[in-house]
């Protein structure tokens, strides 16, 4: 009888869950009704679609449904038997190209009068099917009314960096197609490799696709690899991934790089420099070795923006529009990308060719020379029917006329451009560079910044600056990918998954029906979709979020562990230290806190029934100051708050060093001045500031240390001052700055950090003010006993 209710309750739970719908993007309308409809393994398709548009549509169902749901289709005619019939039939919305999608108990109908919607139509369906393969193969019976917000919705993939193969680029458009994404933008030159085959120029892959060696770890590198990388698709190839693209609705912009970022093309054809003589290696970083040749132009083996960029030349003109006639005729999207991002202009500066021009030209400096290159590029493309899409710096100097901008240092140059009335793609770096840690513990290398799945879920297109009229130039938004610190497709997956996800429903979704508690419990089911897909992703989304508070007596610390999403999940705190055993502590909570009191390891886990999602370390380093009441004369800069003034004895010693900036306070334009009160008159003796020293990125060692003691917080005297920094690891550029002293007496503690100043010449930043960086406080002191 036991057996019988558990078999029943298993079922009825079964049966609710596969009944869930779970579609991302939302769809616009969605009714579901009660009860399912059964699948089979062999399903009949009628239609009564446009043969042109049958064509389009049907060979991609019949492969992926035996692909993903292992159900083979067969063709029928419409009406007769068939288990899903596609209707050409006109849908209620004005202008908006719109699907319906009905599951009934006698079968699915998909209606629509345009291809388009009915692929996507397609996609949901399969988003209705069961994502585990040893459930009931059923659907729940629902009417959707669908369509998208915005007609660009994409995704965009550096294949310079680092070069991927054609089954991968095929495997990413495939992602775009599940994600309802219809742009692919494909960025194929820059400096570390020219991508594309390009007849007339033949060196420009036999020698710009290749380097000899790639920069170990974040830039600027601890090393060289001294690897071959490299590769490129021929004509052919770029032919096959368009194709493949479009059978999916997806349209490949290729982006051609001018004037900047073009050392691969330099490295081939050095006419195309300003000054063709001059080396490419003297911008190598110091601390890596270059591998190979070291004379004339190379194809760059580190990351960054190099002054070797395109001279505006007839030479370069004639050169350009050679590839580019090479090249649209193997696109049919109505845009190339060309481009138009930071191009530095140093050589133009100093080449007399360029003044001349600038000056024959009647331009006003090297911006209006930037603006001359793009604008005749432009009459080139538009007189072959073609538009140009380019980078916002394409603002600077004066727009081309009828160009596109790609908004992505921000907001502001796609705010600009759609004032001035020119199409708009926002892809602004913050949220949507898909290159920046999803997590707060990554511990792979990426570029930096944070953009968790929520912070992309959270943005929205259309800045509020604009209105009606000006929004209407926003075209969508598309997600960047660039690969400096992604080598192979499983680190690709990894950093888009699952932010493609929150990508798409923005995109895709109406304004109204995007709610992130909503998206959040769909959620789940897509990332089971990607394993389904055998596709890498990142688990950030159940990251457990990790504070650290003052108690309210000064005595330890609280850590605080929440977790950021809806499942029924609990958290676990367990602690390794010496002379205990687990003191597990558990909490059913969305959050849970414990307080600290000694040296240890401390582990919190995120747990579903008894698998683990998330684990979080952290190792706790108790001190005289730990924990204690603290005070800073001046804040920290608001970019890097840490956690405040706490931040500086929360009894966490930052050991990943730039890439966990929030265990730092920065200070840019002061000294860091900190005043601890001990609690209570102590004896001290030592005590140590821990800072970083990363003066690639304008970090720098303190100028100097210096404590001051008080027994009352308002007379100080001095204790100690050094100016020694102490490298501790060379890696993350930690150190520490030591005082030691005669044991003193003193309840308060003023720690005065002081700033390196101005950044010194042949330096990166030279000339600005520095970033200081303090993290750790530690105090130390000999106990009553060791004194006697
Ligand atoms: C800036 S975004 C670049 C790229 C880099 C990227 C790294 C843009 C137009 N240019 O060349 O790869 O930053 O996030």
């Amino acid at each position: 009888m036991r057996l019988l209710i558990c078999i029943v309750l298993l079922l009825s739970t079964c049966i609710v869950e596969c009944q869930e719908i779970n579609i991302i993007p939302r769809p616009v309308e969605v009714t579901k009704k009660e009860g399912s409809y059964l699948l089979k393994d062999r399903m009949t398709v009628g239609n009564d679609f446009p043969a042109n548009d049958w064509a389009k549509l049907f060979p991609y169902f019949k492969t992926e449904m035996k692909k993903l749901f292992d159900i083979t289709i067969t063709e029928v005619t419409k009406g007769k038997d068939a288990d899903i019939e596609f209707n050409n039939r006109r849908m209620p919305t004005s202008g908006k190209p719109a699907y319906q999608l009905t599951v009934s108990k006698s079968g699915i109908t998909i209606a629509s009068n345009f291809d388009e919607p009915a692929f996507n139509a397609i996609q949901t369906l399969f988003q209705l099917m069961p994502v585990d393969a040893e459930v009931k193969r059923e659907i729940p019976l629902v009417a959707i009314f669908d369509y998208a917000r915005f007609n660009y919705r994409g995704m965009h993939l550096d294949v310079s960096r680092h070069f991927f193969p054609v089954d991968f680029v095929k495997r990413y458009i495939d992602y775009l197609a599940y994600h309802k994404l219809n742009t692919f933008h494909w960025h194929l030159t820059d400096d570390q490799g020219w991508r594309i085959e390009i007849k007339k120029y033949p060196k420009l892959t036999s020698v710009g696709a290749w380097r000899n060696g790639t920069i170990i770890g974040r830039y600027p590198g601890n090393g060289n690899d001294g690897k071959k990388h490299g590769g490129f698709y021929t004509q052919e190839q770029i032919k096959e991934v368009v194709k493949y693209a479009k059978e999916r609705f997806i349209t490949v912009i290729p982006e051609i790089e001018m004037p900047g970022h073009a050392s691969a093309a330099i490295a081939a054809y050095p006419e195309l420099s300003c000054f063709p003589d001059e080396p490419t290696i003297k911008y190598f970083p110091k601390q890596c070795k270059w591998y190979g040749d070291t004379t004339g132009k190379q194809v760059q083996q580190t990351w960054g923006v190099f002054d070797d960029v395109f001279t505006p030349s007839e030479y370069t003109f004639n050169f350009l529009q050679n590839v580019l006639d090479e090249v649209i005729p193997l696109f049919p999207s109505t845009y190339i990308h060309i481009g138009g991002d930071e191009c530095p202009k140093e050589n133009w500066k100093r080449s007399a060719f360029c003044q001349q021009l600038i000056k024959d030209k009647g331009l006003k400096d090297e911006h209006g020379l930037q603006s001359y290159f793009i604008q005749r590029i432009e009459k080139y493309l538009n007189s072959k029917g073609k538009k140009i899409i380019g980078w916002d710096e394409i603002l600077e100097g004066g727009l081309a006329p009828n160009a596109t901008v790609m908004s992505w240092r921000g907001e502001q140059g796609g705010i600009d451009a759609a004032k001035q009335k020119h199409d708009v793609i926002m892809t602004p770096g913050n949220p949507v560079y898909f290159d920046h840690s999803q997590s707060e513990n990554e511990d792979s290398v990426t570029i930096g910044g944070y953009n968790p799945i929520e912070k992309v879920y959270a943005y929205e297109p259309v800045p509020k600056e604009l209105d009606e009229e000006q929004a209407k130039y926003i075209l969508g938004a598309q997600a960047n990918v660039w690969t400096e610190y992604m080598d192979n497709p499983k680190k690709v997956e990894y950093m888009i998954f699952p932010r493609m996800a929150a990508l798409s429903e923005i995109l895709w979704s109406s304004k109204e029906n995007r709610n992130w508690d909503d998206f959040a419990k769909r959620l789940p089911v897509q990332i089971k979709r990607y394993e389904k897909w055998g596709a890498n992703y990142s688990k950030a989304y159940f990251d457990l979020k990790a504070t650290v508070w003052p108690t309210a007596d000064y005595d330890g610390v609280i850590w605080k562990l929440e977790n950021k999403n809806n499942a029924d999940d609990i958290i676990i705190f367990k602690s390794v230290k010496k002379g205990s055993s687990d003191d597990g502590l558990i909490s059913n909570k969305k959050e849970c806190a414990r307080t600290i009191k000694s040296d240890g390891i401390y582990f919190g886990y995120l747990q579903a029934k008894t698998v683990v999602k998330s684990q979080v370390a952290q190792q706790f380093h108790f001190n005289k100051a730990t924990g204690k009441k603290i005070t800073l004369t001046n804040p920290p800069s608001k970019n890097y708050p840490g956690d405040g003034a706490f931040t500086l004895v929360n009894g966490i010693i930052n050991e990943k060093g730039y890439a966990r900036t929030k265990e730092f306070l920065g200070f840019k334009d002061n000294d860091c001045e900190a005043v601890i009160d001990l609690g209570e008159s102590q004896l001290v003796s030592f005590v140590v500031v821990n800072t970083l020293n990363r003066t690639t990125s304008w970090i720098w060692r303190p100028q100097s240390a210096e404590v001051f003691g008080s027994g009352d917080g308002q007379t100080w005297y001095p204790l100690k001052q050094t100016d020694d920094f102490e490298e501790k690891d060379k890696l993350t550029g930690k150190g520490t700055m030591t005082m030691a002293f005669k044991a003193t007496y003193a309840q308060y503690l003023k720690v005065v950090v002081r700033n390196w100043g101005i950044i010194p010449e042949g330096n990166a930043g030279a000339g600005n003010k520095a970033w200081l960086f303090v993290d750790e406080i530690e105090v130390e002191g000999p106990s009553e006993k060791d004194l006697k």
